[in-house]
């Protein structure tokens, strides 16, 4: 019962959080089709139009226009009032394709996750998350501070361990990061953790040694355990829109991205973001994030998603 009003409770809090994205795109598709019997021309240039401006992405936008001209022509789509059922499943379908919830193995022990990302998107508030709804799960978690350039970063990650009640190690402030990672996976390996989850700094995806940084922990780590890490999330922020993109797109030729957490979906209109993550990366959003608090992250599923961005 709790469980479900949790759901329920988190349901309510990603409509609320897409309602400025169901503004954008949805109510002003209605608005378009409202007395309007037939498909014309002109009506679908307007649609197209309102998608082209709700950071779906271009790609995504003309693979919707594709489907939904595809079926006007064979005359399966008349009603103008229909559209927005058929859009709404066409969205679901681009993100139900790539909804593939992080499932940790038995026989990975630490199961090992690299967090990384630009600046300020919210990986240390999302580690911590997710750490809570590990150990939720039954799951004994360690983190590992391998953030040693920002001078707060460490004592940041020290307060939600504390809070959610994990181990966090860490060196001294600007100490090489794959050390870091290194200890961490030598401790949680003899005290037998089930999931070590490393915070790393905020970069700009256009830098270089920065990028090399990651994948000098990511190398040092598979050394001591062939296979590790197992999962490199890359955590965006929704509020940048199209932008997200871009750095996914960098991040995922500069080095191996496992998946996506899409976060400050909450309060943004630029929602639409995460149905061009999944059409253009193919890497599977792991969980979204609502809101600062720690129960505000959600493993991604899809049909929810279209439901709270669809429903009035
Ligand atoms: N509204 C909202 N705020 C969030 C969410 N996730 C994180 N934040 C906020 O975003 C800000 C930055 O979060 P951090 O977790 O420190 O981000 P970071 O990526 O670790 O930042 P750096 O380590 O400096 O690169 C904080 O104020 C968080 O509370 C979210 O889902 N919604
Ligand atoms: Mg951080």
């Amino acid at each position: 019962m709790e469980a479900k009003t949790g759901t329920f409770g988190f349901f309510k809090k990603l409509k609320e959080g897409l309602s400025k994205t169901h503004q954008a795109v949805t109510r002003r598709i209605e608005e378009l089709t409202l007395g309007k019997r037939e498909i014309s021309r002109e009506l679908l240039d307007n649609l197209e139009e309102i998608l082209i401006t709700s950071d779906l992405g271009a790609a995504t936008v003309e693979t919707l226009m594709q489907k939904i001209k595809w079926r006007v022509d064979r005359k399966e789509l008349q009603d103008a009032d229909k559209l927005t059922e058929v859009l709404k499943e066409g969205i679901y379908g681009i993100l139900a394709v790539h909804e593939k919830p992080l499932v940790i193995p038995a026989d990975k022990k630490p199961y090992v996750i690299l967090t990384v990302g630009v600046n300020g998107t919210g990986k240390t508030t999302t580690i911590a998350k997710m750490a809570n709804i590990f150990k939720t799960k039954g799951h004994t978690v360690m983190l590992a501070a391998a953030d040693t350039f920002r001078a707060a970063a460490i004592d940041q990650l020290e307060i939600w361990g504390e809070r959610v009640g994990c181990r966090v190690i860490k060196h001294k402030h600007g100490a090489d990061p794959s050390a870091v990672a290194f200890d961490a996976l030598k401790s949680a390996q003899s005290k037998k953790c089930d999931i070590l989850i490393i915070d790393t700094a905020g970069r700009l995806h256009t830098k270089a040694p920065l990028m090399d940084e990651i994948k000098k922990v990511q190398r040092i780590i598979s050394r001591e355990m062939p296979g590790a890490p197992h999962e490199t999330i890359l955590v965006l922020d929704a509020t940048t829109g199209q932008n997200a993109i871009s750095q996914a797109k960098l991040f995922k030729e500069a080095t191996e991205i496992t998946g996506i957490v899409l976060t400050k979906l909450d309060g943004t209109a630029k929602g639409g973001v995460i149905v061009g993550i999944s059409e253009t990366l193919g890497i599977p959003v792991r969980f979204i994030g609502v809101g600062e608090q720690i129960d505000d992250l959600r493993e991604f599923n899809a049909r929810d998603f279209v439901d709270a961005l669809f429903e009035d």
